[in-house]
């Protein structure tokens, strides 16, 4: 009976017909309902393909810019060897060649094959060396690269030192220009009174009246004030970042630790050796073996290792007699920087200094630097740091030249020479080149 009822109503020819609940009947009025979700349904899943799609286009041009950025930056640092059409290009070449030939005549063991500039080894007509040879066996393990400088400042970095590459005379004349650069104020009394003088090495470098650590003249053995040392600020006028001192005098090793003691200082980095063809560069301020007494101050020698024949650190144990406080010190000794002069390598002296923050890192007191008269290679060793440091907070512009005169502010003669502006400036670009490579690429 339904069939042919069924059959008159929709016109259809019923095959085949059977029986079942009536709420399932429903199905059929309803028909139309769901041929809407179908299509509500086919919608959404062509906008949710669609939405898919979008997301992967949009990630694949974000990787693209990004590659192609990293493109150019590699780029760029190749073409500051490869144009060998420039004359100072060619001339920083040379520079770079010349360090390698020194360094590869000077060492012949097997210690120092990994001790490849990493700059120069990009430009050298040699065979390029595999990225192992960074780690080749060693008996020293170089502190790997580590910062958060961004790729942007990597370029303006980069350009800073392609500009003084391609301008043969800039470098010059900035450091003409630095030349002239008056410290203001710049008052000495306090350092040249009679009974201060003696404790000066040199005449040209003493610590500016506004800008000089004082120590506790009652904890003094001469009850004095005057030790000549400056505290050298980063941004923070309240705590200085390093002190910049001479080397200790035998008649001022008691200041020095003096000074150690109340500024809180645990390391200290030291960049001469004690004497230079006969000439003493600094008193031997600290025990060979056991423990010495510098007036309420007793030091320790708690351990020495020789990390490589640039450096060594020690490890000293300070106790100040008078409260029986104690406290680590170490000591970073950079043996084979000579007065007036630069160091063999960019290489060893970034290395000490990664050295030198991974056991300073975490601490807020100042770093102690000095050499013999904390002002040439102590200004140039905290140019490097501090523009480093600066560079690895974020900073989006660093100007050398500023930084530079920011430091003699606070100290006369820092950085002393030529020479030595220019090694902080090709340490700095080692460094951003360094930090670059170890990047994610
Ligand atoms: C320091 O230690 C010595 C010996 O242990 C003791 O005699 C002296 O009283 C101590 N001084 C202080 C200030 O605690
Ligand atoms: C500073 O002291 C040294 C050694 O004690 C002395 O030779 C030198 O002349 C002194 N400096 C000045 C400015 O007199």
């Amino acid at each position: 009976d339904n069939k042919e009822k069924l059959e008159k109503a929709t016109g259809l020819k019923m095959l085949q017909i059977g029986m079942g609940e009536k709420s399932k009947l429903q199905f059929l009025p309803h028909h139309a309902g769901g041929e809407e979700d179908a299509t509500k349904f086919i919608i959404l899943t062509l906008l949710s393909i669609a939405c898919i799609f979008g997301i992967l286009v949009a990630s694949g041009v974000i990787y693209c810019l990004r590659h192609s950025s990293h493109h150019k930056l590699k780029e760029k640092l190749t073409s500051l060897g490869s144009d060998s059409g420039s004359d100072a290009t060619a001339a920083y070449q040379e520079l770079c060649r010349q360090r390698m030939a020194v360094k590869s005549s000077d060492h012949s063991e097997p210690l120092h094959t990994s001790r490849i500039n990493s700059i120069s080894s990009q430009f050298s007509d040699g065979p390029i060396p595999s990225p192992s040879a960074r780690s080749s066996t060693s008996s020293w393990c170089e502190e790997p690269v580590q910062s958060n400088m961004d790729i942007s400042t990597g370029h303006m970095i980069l350009s800073y030192m392609e500009d003084h590459l391609k301008n043969k005379n800039r470098l010059e004349k900035e450091w003409e220009a630095l030349c002239t650069y008056q410290a203001e104020p710049s008052a000495t009394t306090v350092a040249h009174k009679e009974e201060n003088i003696q404790k000066n090495r040199s005449q040209d470098v003493v610590a500016y009246d506004h800008c000089r650590i004082c120590l506790k003249a009652e904890n003094s053995h001469d009850n004095s004030d005057y030790i000549n040392a400056s505290p050298i600020m980063d941004h923070d006028p309240r705590n200085p970042a390093y002190i910049a001192a001479q080397g200790p005098l035998p008649s001022t090793v008691t200041d020095f630790w003096q000074m150690v003691w109340e500024n809180g200082c645990v390391v200290i980095v030291m960049l001469t050796p004690l004497a230079e063809n006969g000439v003493k560069q600094c008193y031997h301020y600290w025990p060979d073996e056991g423990s010495n007494l510098y007036h309420i101050y007793e030091v320790n020698l708690v351990s020495e290792h020789i990390w490589c024949e640039d450096f060594l650190v020690r490890s000293f144990y300070l106790k100040n007699l008078q409260t029986n406080e104690t406290r680590t010190v170490t000591q970073f000794h950079f043996l084979t920087w000579h007065d007036q002069k630069v160091p063999g390598s960019t290489r060893s002296l970034l290395d000490f200094r990664r050295k030198v923050n991974k056991c300073y890192r975490g601490r807020s007191c100042p770093v102690i630097v000095h050499c013999s008269d904390g002002a040439g290679r102590s200004g140039t060793y905290i140019l490097i740091d501090m523009v480093l440091n600066k560079m690895a907070k974020g900073a989006k512009e660093i100007d050398i030249a500023a930084t530079l005169e920011h430091l003699r502010d606070q100290r006369p003669g820092m950085v002393q020479t030529k020479e030595q502006f220019e090694f902080a400036l090709t340490a700095v670009a080692e460094e951003v080149n360094a930090i670059l490579k170890a990047l994610p690429q």
